[in-house]
Order: C-alpha cells, then structure tokens, then sequence
C-alpha cells in the first residue's frame, strides 16, 4: 500500500492510525502543499487525486480518496480490529461522533480555508488562530456531550477503540497547535490521552 500524506495532514493521520491499528504495511509518499498556486507539484499531485487533498491510498492498483471511505474500506478488508460497528444503532452513532469532527469542525479549518482568511480576507495569524479556535471549540463541546454517556474513560466507546477514537485525536493534535484550551473538555481530553499513549496512536503521530 502507499499513502499519500503529509505530516501535519489530520485526515492522513486518521489513515495512519487505522492502518497501524489493523497492522498494514504502507509506504508513505509525502505530497507538498506549496504557496504558490504555479508550482508544477500541485498540478502533478492532481494528475493522482484531482481534489488535490491528502490522504489517498494505493491498494491493489486502486486509487482511493476521502480519509473515512479509505478507513470503512480498511474496516472491510481487514476487519481486525472493526472500527465502524456492524449493528445498525452502535454504527450510527460512533458515524455521528466522527462526523462532529470529519464534517464540522475539519473543512472550516483546513489549509485552503486558513490561506483564504489571510490572503484574501485580511487576516493575520492571531486571526485565522481564533477563526480555528472558534469551530474546534464549538465541535469539541458537542463531542464531550455526545460520548459523555458511551465513554468508559479510555475509548469513546467503552471497550474499544471504533473510528470516533481515529479521528479525536489528530483534532486534539491541530486543537493544540491552535491554543485551545483542552481543560473545557475533560472527559475527550482524558480519553485522548490515553489514546496518544497507545502504540498504534504514537507511532501514526
Ligand atoms: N474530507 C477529506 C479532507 C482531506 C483534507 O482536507 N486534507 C487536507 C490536509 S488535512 C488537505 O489536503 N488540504 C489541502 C488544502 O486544503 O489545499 C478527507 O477526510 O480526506
């Protein structure tokens, strides 16, 4: 397999996760994110995936995009450990935890959103900072809230690690380099942290 990645990419972390997770072997091809729209590697990079976004996995000569129909396919092909329940109710609602980060907090703070509000919408760093801070802060309340009833302190699922797990913690990574102050959140906080000591976690970092 190969992943097309970057280091401070959350949404190949979440991959990379999730591919430690199963113990898949991956190659990493690190795509660059240059600031000026001429460079010829956005252009070469969009001849792989046409969205121009990381991550994207190669896997038996096909090209998959999109970081949770890359982990539901993972979730398919190698479904130990299952990261998305089968039964229709637990499969809902760690699809509703994951989607508070994947669809509501992420896209607002993504790195085209971020060059937008400084180079065209005036704003300096301070800005785009409480911009991030703004949609981390209102997701991550309603994450805390949503597993306050499913958490066990460890997993936001009691008992195992699902994809609502592969996706806090590289937003607690980003909620960090923007400031946010972790301590509003205890219980997503404390299953984070517990969730960065674990190998599959530390190793994806
Ligand atoms: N919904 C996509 C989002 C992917 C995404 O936004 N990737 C970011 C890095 S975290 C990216 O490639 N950004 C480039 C850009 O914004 O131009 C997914 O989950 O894979």
């Amino acid at each position: 397999m190969r992943l097309y990645d970057h280091e401070r990419s959350s949404a190949a972390f979440r991959v990379r996760i999730a591919l430690n997770l199963k113990g898949c072997r991956y190659e990493r091809v690190p795509v660059a994110f240059p600031d000026d729209p001429a460079d010829p590697r956005i252009e070469a990079y969009r001849a792989v995936n046409p969205q121009g976004f990381v991550p994207a996995l190669e896997h038996d000569g096909l090209l998959l995009t999109q970081s949770l129909a890359i982990i539901e396919y993972l979730d398919a092909c190698f479904p130990d450990p299952r990261l998305v329940p089968e039964a229709p109710v637990e499969r809902a609602r760690v699809q509703a935890v994951a989607q508070i980060v994947a669809c509501d907090i992420h896209p607002l703070n993504n790195l085209r959103v971020r060059r937008l509000l400084a180079a065209e919408l005036g704003q300096d760093e301070p800005g785009v900072d409480r911009w991030c801070r703004r949609w981390i802060e209102e997701g991550f309340a309603a994450f805390e809230a949503a597993i306050g009833s499913t958490t066990d302190g460890r997993y936001c699922f009691a008992g195992g690690v699902t994809l609502a797990d592969v996706v806090l913690v590289p937003q607690v990574r980003n909620a960090r380099w923007h400031g946010v102050d972790l301590t509003r959140f205890p219980t997503l906080a404390r299953v984070a942290g517990h969730l960065e000591s674990l190998e599959p976690f530390a190793r994806a970092a």
